[in-house]
């Protein structure tokens, strides 16, 4: 792999390679067991092809978007909006006819050139009283895509005008495209928003012993009803999921709750940490993909609450949805056994998958993050070695302080004292460069060219990656699943969606139609490329 690193390299002008060999990183962690520093979370560099998005889809299409009854309008051109209304497969099911949906339409002022000019207020305005009028909505929310940010359209103000005249709860984003270097950027924002808006505006305490909220659970492909229903079966309250299948009302109600769980660190842990400092809700790092992970992370919540029922009758659950799998598993393995995996996803499937291919006997020998931070592969105690730099200072940092009423320690100091010693852990996450092998090729927001390269010389039996990556890998004869759609597949998460995993899995790396696949340029070798730096 340092090899390949050089060979990588080399292509690129002096100060890229400078910059992008901060991001490419051969994994010693066995070897001197320390995880080494990644360079992540810094711009992309122009003229390559990244897999990133925006920052407005980070915050609308990824954290906001999953909501059923807010009305979320783009303040932007229509392409934004259009270009995140369920492309991500953000599954929603109201429970009764009665409730509300509106994730099935897709409100946008659709800007024109004389917005641009003369500025979008007055169409913002006129958008949300439109809104209101045909659907009189709970609350109105807006997303600021580039233009507002570049003409200066005050979203905030023509937020704080209508709630007051339409007395809804109604609340803007500034979370223009270029804000950030990636999604990432938008998380934060969103994270911010919710909290200051909508998290603590309904006290009503609800029944059940085990009351928890599912952070970073987005329901793609259905994900979160397979999680949905495994907490129930072991009777556990799910107060709120952020934000997969959720309603303005359970974020309102979020902060009844006894424990945070998070899946998706990357995208919530902001929200997660507010709501302990204000409420006094601790969390806990937690994982639904892969069936061990599952049964880990089941047991994680048990012993947490420290109640023997609960701990017998998470056994019994898994007891009762292992035998299946194991089947299925023993069906499929010796059919994948050795296989490789690549895995380039967002800011924690890269991580998670891992799980799933381990258990079928497939390894991982090549993996990075588009948009995560150095903890998400590091882990979090590098925390406080991250340098803030002049692109993150431009988020926001909200300062929370202790609710003087409803903060409420959920552990007393002798029960926290017990947990410890039974070697649990709060606030952790290792990251997921310690759970790779050692001499595997860790690589951070990588780029078109760089995927080429590691295909040629890794031929791996399987890469995941995104819809932008799907077919130029596929015409190297490579299948491609996708890690973010899962190519109109799923649900993967929990023990009903490992098994759907594995057989997807075991079909695509035995297929033979991959052998027999000719790109293009093997046909007719005139339309070969050739790098501009040859
Ligand atoms: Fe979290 Fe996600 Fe992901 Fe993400 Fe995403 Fe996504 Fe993803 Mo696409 S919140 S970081 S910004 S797990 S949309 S549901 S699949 S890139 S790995
Ligand atoms: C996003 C959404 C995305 C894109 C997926 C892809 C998703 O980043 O804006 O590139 O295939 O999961 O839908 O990550």
């Amino acid at each position: 792999p340092e090899e390949l690193k050089k060979e990588i390299l080399e292509k690129y002008p002096t100060k890229v390679a400078r910059k992008r060999a901060k991001q490419i990183v051969v994994n010693r962690i066995a070897t001197c067991n320390e995880v080494q520093e990644i360079g992540a979370n810094v711009r992309t560099i122009p003229g390559i092809i990244t897999q990133r998005g925006c920052t407005y889809a980070g915050c609308k299409g990824v954290i906001m978007g999953p909501t059923r009854d807010i009305v979320n309008i783009t303040h932007g051109p229509i392409g934004c909006g259009f270009y995140s209304w369920l492309t991500r497969r953000n599954q929603t099911k109201p429970p009764t006819e009665n409730d509300e949906n509106f994730m099935t339409y897709c409100f946008s002022t659709d800007m024109q050139d004389k917005d641009i000019v003369f500025g979008g207020e007055k169409k913002l305005r006129a958008a949300i009283q439109e809104a209101y009028d045909l659907f009189k909505p709970k609350a109105i929310s807006i997303f600021s895509t580039c233009p507002v940010g570049l003409i200066g359209d005050d979203v905030h103000s023509v937020a704080r005008d209508m709630k007051e005249k339409l007395g809804i709860n109604i609340f803007a984003f500034s979370c223009e495209g270029y804000k950030g270097v990636s999604q990432s950027a938008g998380h934060h924002i969103a994270n911010n928003g919710i909290f200051t808006h909508v998290v603590g505006l309904d006290d009503t305490v609800k029944e059940g012993k085990y009351k928890i909220n599912l952070l970073g659970e987005y329901n793609i492909g259905g994900d979160a009803f397979e999680i949905d229903r495994i907490l129930k079966k072991c009777g556990i309250t799910l107060i709120s999921t952020f934000s997969g299948n959720s309603s303005y009302d359970q974020f309102a109600n979020a902060h009844t709750a006894d424990l945070n769980t998070i899946m998706c660190h990357r995208s919530i842990n902001y929200v997660a940490e507010m709501m302990e400092e204000k409420f006094g809700i601790p969390w806990i790092k937690i994982n639904f993909i892969g069936s061990e992970a599952t049964a880990k992370s089941l047991r994680k919540i048990a012993q947490y609450f420290q109640d023997q029922e609960l701990i017998d009758r998470v056994e019994e659950v898994i007891a009762e949805e292992m035998p299946e799998i194991l089947k299925v598993r023993g069906e499929v393995r010796p059919r994948c056994e050795g296989k490789t995996a690549m895995l380039f996803v967002g800011g924690s499937r890269a991580h998670h998958y891992q799980e799933l291919f381990k258990e079928i006997g497939m390894k991982t020998i090549s993996a990075g993050y588009e948009f995560a931070h150095r903890d998400d592969y590091e882990g979090r105690e590098v925390i406080p070695t991250i340098k803030v730099d002049a692109d993150s200072r431009n988020i926001e940092e909200l300062e929370i302080t202790q609710d003087p009423d409803r903060y409420r320690p959920r552990k007393s100091s002798e029960e926290l004292e017990r947990l410890k010693a039974e070697g649990f852990k709060f606030k952790d996450y290792d990251g997921m460069m310690r759970e790779m092998d050692s001499e595997t090729l860790v690589i951070d927001d990588i780029s078109q060219y760089e995927t080429e390269k590691l295909i040629e010389v890794f031929k791996p039996a399987i890469f995941c990656a995104g819809i932008k990556e799907k077919y130029a890998v596929q015409k190297h004869g490579i299948p491609l699943k996708q890690l973010h759609s899962y190519d109109y597949g799923g649900p993967y998460a929990g023990f009903k969606g490992a098994i759907n995993f594995y057989r997807e899995i075991d079909r695509m790396v035995n297929s033979k139609v991959w052998s027999y696949l000719k790109a293009p340029w093997q046909k007719s070798p005139e339309l070969s490329a050739k790098y501009a730096c040859d």
